[in-house]
């Protein structure tokens, strides 16, 4: 990988990479809203603020999240799930920018899933070593919707991965503004992302900002 393929404006990234019978990378997409889905991050985490959670193994994670939207995905040493309410405030989760939902419904329309629905957010922050280890997106209730995720920041090497954990995982770099979504076939495919490079962003510094927006209810 050159320094130059990690610059995020260069035109040549721009376009649609298929990286699966129904996933799809949408290069820059979400590039034209940036400042909108910034000022949503900042809205959003300033309400719920990033924290590290448990895992039910017992382990924190290296990656910081919150969410917004009507429910939101939290990991404690009880398991994984989806709730209403914030546990750390006691409160529900913030409203879903309309940037984030504007923008996942003109991707998967895209990625033709016309009738997305979410109600439902993470958002997750990176720092230099952060990683998410290989897993299955499965605390949702119906698999039919896809997902729909937005890259800011610090480039990472997302890990796609098949329907077996011990299926080889494909890489494939994700840029600043780049949107993939991913359904149908696709929809239960193990994935990760590699250890973050410091690679400091010229507007976001040292970190990656990763928001998936669901349909979790
Ligand atoms: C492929 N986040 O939050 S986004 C996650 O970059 C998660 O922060 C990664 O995995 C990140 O759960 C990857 C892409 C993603 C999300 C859900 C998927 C890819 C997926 C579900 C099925 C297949
Ligand atoms: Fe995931």
């Amino acid at each position: 990988m050159t320094l130059d393929l990690f610059g995020g404006d260069d035109p040549a990234q721009h376009g649609r990479v298929t990286i699966g019978p129904q996933s799809v990378v949408l290069r820059g997409f979400a590039l034209p809203t940036v400042d909108a889905l910034l000022a949503g991050v900042d809205d959003v985490t300033a309400q719920a603020p990033f924290r590290h959670m448990e895992t039910p193994g017992g382990y924190t994670m290296s990656v910081a999240l919150t969410n917004c939207g009507d429910l939101g995905w939290t990991t404690d040493a009880r398991g994984y799930r989806y709730s209403r309410i914030d546990p750390v405030s006691g409160q529900p989760w913030p409203a879903m920018p309309q940037a984030f939902t504007q923008l996942a419904q003109d991707a998967a329309r895209e990625a033709g899933f016309p009738d997305f629905a979410p109600d439902a957010c993470l958002v997750n922050r990176y720092e230099p070593g952060s990683r998410l280890s290989l897993h299955q997106d499965r605390n949702e209730r119906d698999f039919n919707a896809p997902i729909v995720s937005v890259s800011l920041g610090m480039p990472a090497m997302f890990l796609f991965g098949g329907d077996d954990r011990a299926d080889r995982a494909a890489r494939v770099p994700l840029f600043h503004g780049d949107v993939v979504v991913w359904g149908g076939v696709d929809r239960l495919r193990f994935h990760g992302v590699m250890p973050l490079k410091d690679l400091p962003h010229p507007r976001l510094g040292s970190q990656r900002i990763n928001f998936t927006i669901r349909k979790a209810g």
